[in-house]
């Protein structure tokens, strides 16, 4: 008891100076003095990393912003961390559930995703450029396809929105509605839209269309969208979920009619160079996607380079 007054005493009188401290820029890790308060302000970095037991939130192992996460510990020489692989669902768990406990937590993050609408959440900069920069998801098809099935071929050509019509069908599920029934809803009221990417086709009966994509929240939205449109102009649709490589090689050899989830330059890139010649690129459906480590706002890091422990 004694000794607990004399450490109250020592941390009121030590407040100020710590304050001053704190004001004359980071700290360099390496506050010897013996005074009170170095278990917190003597170097948040390592407390920070030890807080999350030096592990990034991924998502499945396939995903190009788990590999760029790796490619970023590594880059960034963050040798203690580990980007644990997981699922899209179990990240956006554990982000809830730090944030809820206003823990600290690093994940591997995208746009568009409805997290951004949920929580206050920052990308950490990346001045070494490794998730790359503004990205489009791209329609990828099966060569032939244009003249196998052209009004699919056309549908899937004139395909195209944007990252807040994607959002609101997120959030929708998110918010617990069925995907088949946010999907369908979206369609019911953004008709203007839908007819856009129909204009200039015809009803078909019962030809199958069979896309493939990742069960990231993003590819789910759009995906099912587009689905719902083609099950609406006649088509029987299969959307089947595949691992990421998986997906590229189903639309390449033909397996399956295409895809609306193709990150590029960069994300997907190794897998568009090994599949391209294969494949025909129907071009952009969202334009101004992005990847990147997340965090929340309340975390005082700003940088991956705040990552590294000196
Ligand atoms: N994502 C969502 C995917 C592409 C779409 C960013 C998680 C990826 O990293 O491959």
């Amino acid at each position: 008891m004694f000794n607990l007054n004399w450490k109250r005493l020592g941390l009121a009188a030590g407040l100020s100076l710590s304050i001053v401290a704190a004001g004359c820029g980071s700290s360099d890790g390496g506050s010897s003095d013996s005074s009170n308060g170095d278990s917190e302000g003597g170097d948040s970095k390592a407390a920070i990393g030890e807080e999350m037991d030096y592990t990034i939130t991924g998502i499945d192992a396939g995903a190009g912003v788990v590999k760029s996460s790796e490619k970023a510990v590594e880059e960034y020489g963050l040798e203690d961390w580990e980007v644990q692989t997981s699922s899209g669902g179990a990240m956006t768990e554990a982000l809830g559930n730090a944030i809820e406990d206003e823990e600290p937590i690093i994940v591997t993050g995208w746009t568009p995703h409805w997290k951004f609408a949920k929580y206050d959440l920052k990308y950490l900069e990346d001045p070494k450029g490794v998730f790359g920069g503004e990205e489009q998801i791209k329609t990828m098809v099966k060569t032939g396809l244009k003249e196998e099935k052209p009004n699919l071929y056309k549908i899937l050509d004139q395909f195209k929105w944007n990252a807040e019509e994607m959002g609101k069908v997120m959030l929708a599920r998110k918010d617990g509605t069925p995907i088949e029934e946010a999907a369908k809803n979206w369609v019911e009221e953004n008709s203007d839209k839908v007819s856009e990417w129909t204009k200039g086709t015809e009803k078909v009966d019962g030809t199958k269309a069979k896309l493939v994509y990742v069960s990231w929240d993003s590819e789910i939205a759009s995906t099912n969208v587009i689905g719902e449109v083609l099950r609406q102009q006649g088509f029987e649709v299969d959307l089947t979920q595949l691992q990421n490589a998986a997906m590229w090689q189903a639309v390449a050899q033909g397996e399956a009619d295409g895809m609306v989830a193709a990150w590029l330059p960069g994300t997907h890139g190794d897998l568009y160079e090994s599949n391209k010649d294969s494949l025909e690129d129907l071009g952009a459906n969202l334009e101004g996607a992005k990847i990147g480590l997340v965090v929340p706002k309340y975390m005082d890091i700003n940088s991956i380079e705040d990552l590294k422990s000196e």
